[in-house]
């Protein structure tokens, strides 16, 4: 198969190249193909032209299905670790249903306004298609994210688990602000309620200033249309907001004067405290990062240049800076933040650094333009206690033994 020679090609390479570089020169390189008299693979003709992309089988990176007793409340988490840049691949987009995916028609589904307007309006996608469209690039994190670590470090556990239910897409759609001035919201007016076309008919009361100010009913997604498991064909997207209230399959927005009180906003999406009270419509994500190369389960190669890099975010606007540590917490340093730095997006830092070869622990915190500093766990929990499972936004330490193992740890 070319695909082995190759592989073996790119270890025999790789070793020359250490080799090489070990010895201050690049010429000790010997193209394997050549050693083993064979054409090398790239004069051959290769694979022809398809109507839809395919990923090279040498890559692997795979969301991971959460445990679930049911398949149809399930989720998955994104391979943070695997991913470059910030956009995550929509076949890598974590994915969170209560109901299941449904399979819907975009040419039978409607988008229906009602409620406190002037006009009720039932909108058909062709419909929204022809309507002012706008296209920005956020994060949709479930507020369950995190949710491992109110229980001390386990430390097998991989920035896929404790953090692979964020993703970040570049969303195409109508702001919901166009759809109500064309149905004319009435004074008396202040909620929204969503509701989904699942067969949980997932539902969530929003505030109406957020849903004017940059709510989407988003029907593109990375330049396609939405994949089903996003929402096909429309879903509601409040940027910033915790996952659960980006309404998916959106089939209603009816327009109220209160809060529904919706399982999702009363039994579910609410924070116990240790004082037993539970804090209720906690919509912002707060600030966070975490460092995603090196990160738990890998291996460093040996003591030297490692570039750290990693993700953040925060649900309340821009990133204004990331700080990251590695000697455990003691001192801090400021990592470059790759360019565009948008509101409510993921956002890539990078630190150049050189391990010396001993044990230390890495670790980031994000600041975000509204000041909002990623916390330790324990000042997490000071506040929060450990009664909660929402909003989690603690630091996250990588523990980096003397072998090169990487390890989740707390800080
Ligand atoms: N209709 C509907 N919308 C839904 C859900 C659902 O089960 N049904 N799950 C919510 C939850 S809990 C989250 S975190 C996000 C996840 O969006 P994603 O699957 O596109 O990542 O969708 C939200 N919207
Ligand atoms: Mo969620």
């Amino acid at each position: 198969m070319p695909g082995e020679e190759t592989r073996t090609g790119t270890a025999h390479s790789r070793r020359g190249f250490l080799k090489a570089a070990a010895l201050g020169s690049a010429a000790a390189v010997v193209a394997p193909e050549t050693a083993a008299g064979q054409a090398p693979p790239g004069r051959r003709l290769g694979a022809g032209v398809g109507p839809y992309g395919e990923r090279s089988g040498f890559e692997t990176a795979l969301r991971r299905v959460r445990g679930s007793r049911y398949d149809q409340a399930a989720g998955s988490l994104t391979p943070l670790q695997d991913l470059n840049g910030t956009i995550t691949p929509s076949a890598l987009h974590f994915e969170r249903h209560h109901a299941g995916i449904p399979d819907i028609d975009p040419s039978a589904h409607r988008l229906l306004v009602d409620g406190l307007v002037d006009r009720p309006l039932v909108f058909s996608m062709d419909d929204l298609r022809r309507m002012p469209a706008v296209t920005r690039v956020y994060f949709v994190e479930c507020s369950g994210n995190g949710r491992v670590k109110w229980s001390p470090a386990a430390p097998d556990t991989d920035v896929q688990a404790a953090f692979g239910m964020t993703s970040c897409s570049e969303w195409t759609g109508v702001p919901v602000s166009v759809l109500l001035r064309e149905a004319g919201v009435r004074s008396d007016a202040a909620w929204l309620v969503a509701e989904g076309a699942d067969a949980c008919r997932m539902t969530r009361s929003v505030p109406l200033d957020k849903a004017l100010d940059d709510t989407l009913v988003a029907y593109g997604q990375n330049g396609e249309a939405l994949r089903p498991a996003q929402g096909y064909p429309l879903r509601l997207l409040i940027p910033g907001w915790e996952g659960n209230i980006s309404i998916k399959w959106l089939r209603r927005l009816r327009v109220v004067d209160r809060s529904y009180l919706t399982r999702e906003e009363t039994s579910k999406y609410t924070d116990l405290m240790p004082n037993g009270e539970a804090r209720q419509y906690t919509f912002a994500m707060d600030a966070k990062s975490v460092i995603t190369r090196p990160s738990g389960g890998q291996r460093l190669a040996g003591p030297g240049f490692q570039q750290i890099s990693g993700l953040a975010w925060s649900g309340r606007g821009r990133v204004a800076r990331v700080e990251v540590s590695t000697d455990g917490g003691r001192s801090w340093t400021a990592a470059r933040l790759q360019d565009p730095v948008l509101p409510l997006a993921h956002t890539r830092f990078r630190l150049d650094w050189r391990w010396n070869g001993s044990e230390t622990v890495l670790a980031s915190r994000c600041i975000d333009e509204t000041g909002d500093v990623q916390p330790t766990r324990a000042a997490l929990i000071a506040v929060r206690g450990t009664r909660s499972s929402y909003h989690n936004n603690a630091i996250q330490g990588w523990r980096i033994a003397r072998d090169g193992a990487v390890e989740n740890v707390d800080v």
